[in-house]
């Protein structure tokens, strides 16, 4: 294999010690507390939430997991927000996406209190990311332009094609790189399947951000020689070779493209580990800020 893995299991695990000290070092009253709503029976959704909670607990961070019926109608979930919006024991407060369809997903994330909204989803806290002033870097975007930098890939004046343009990754990871800043300053592309020729993009990608979730839905013929490639799909695709059943895989054909890419990130082991990670700064800083 010719691509350099990114490790992003252990660089999160790294984020999260130095979380962990910046914690125990915080001015003795109280420390951070994170509250987290999981509606529902998702089982990749469980993972995550599960991941979470080990994360804060690790970090000395509070953190409580709601978990709500499926059944739970928008109003119950709303005043969930709101009595969290005011409980000074919890400083971010994140619901757990996809939501049952009954809710109102964008209802529910402008309920919670932009101060507490650790996963930059209010549109608050867009504008002020779009504006170069963000109160927080959303997660998975913002474990992305860290990895980046902690394997010194400068994205600077380099041309970025993100795959995919969730609220979620896709906008804000473009939002994110765009900026003048240290870490990011570089030429973006948001691509999606409406494309008329998605390949004639990636090929131009010097960093391709695959998150369309799609299984392996990038090939190596669409890819660069040298691009650095980042992985943010994690799929399930049956697998009765396995005892549960299923395997992980990324948006991208992994085995083929590590041929061809000079960097690559693993699924699982990626991405995903970062985003728990920069969800702990986020947590951090809203402690910070509320206790200012
Ligand atoms: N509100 N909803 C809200 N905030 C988020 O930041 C998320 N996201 C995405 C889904 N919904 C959300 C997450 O938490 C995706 N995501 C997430 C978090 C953690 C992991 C993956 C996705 C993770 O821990 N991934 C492991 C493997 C997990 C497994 O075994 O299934 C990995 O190594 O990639």
């Amino acid at each position: 294999m010719k691509a350099q893995i990114i490790d992003g299991k252990s660089v999160a695990a790294q984020i999260r010690e130095e979380v962990r000290n910046d914690v125990a070092a915080l001015a003795g009253n109280g420390k951070p507390g994170l509250a987290v709503i999981l509606v529902g029976n998702d089982p990749a959704s469980e993972v995550y939430v599960r991941n979470k909670g080990r994360a804060c607990e690790k970090a000395g961070i509070h953190s409580v997991t709601r978990k709500l019926p499926e059944t739970t109608s928008e109003a119950e979930l709303l005043a969930e927000i709101d009595a969290l919006n005011n409980d000074n024991n919890f400083h971010g407060i994140l619901v757990q996406l996809p939501l049952p369809p009954h809710i109102d997903a964008q209802k529910v994330i402008e309920a919670v209190s932009p101060e507490k909204d650790v996963d930059c989803f209010h549109p608050f806290n867009v504008g002020k990311l779009v504006i170069g002033m963000p109160l927080f870097a959303p997660c998975t975007p913002a474990g992305i332009v860290e990895l980046l930098a902690r394997y010194n890939i400068d994205p600077s004046g380099k041309h970025v094609v993100v795959l995919g343009r969730s609220n979620i990754v896709g906008k804000p990871m473009a939002n994110l790189l765009v900026q003048k800043a240290k870490g990011a300053n570089a030429i973006v592309t948001v691509a999606h399947s409406a494309a008329q020729d998605l390949k004639a993009l990636t090929l131009q990608a010097d960093i391709l951000v695959a998150a369309i979730g799609r299984p392996e839905f990038v090939t190596a013929d669409m890819v660069k020689e040298d691009a650095v490639i980042i992985d943010v799909g994690i799929n399930r695709v049956d697998d009765p070779s396995r005892e549960r059943g299923y395997r992980l895989t990324g948006d991208v054909d992994f085995e083929s493209i590590a041929e061809k890419a000079s960097y690559i990130t693993p699924v699982p082991g990626g991405v995903g580990p970062m985003t728990i990670a920069m969800l702990l700064k986020n947590t951090l800083t809203a402690y910070q800020n509320l206790n200012r």
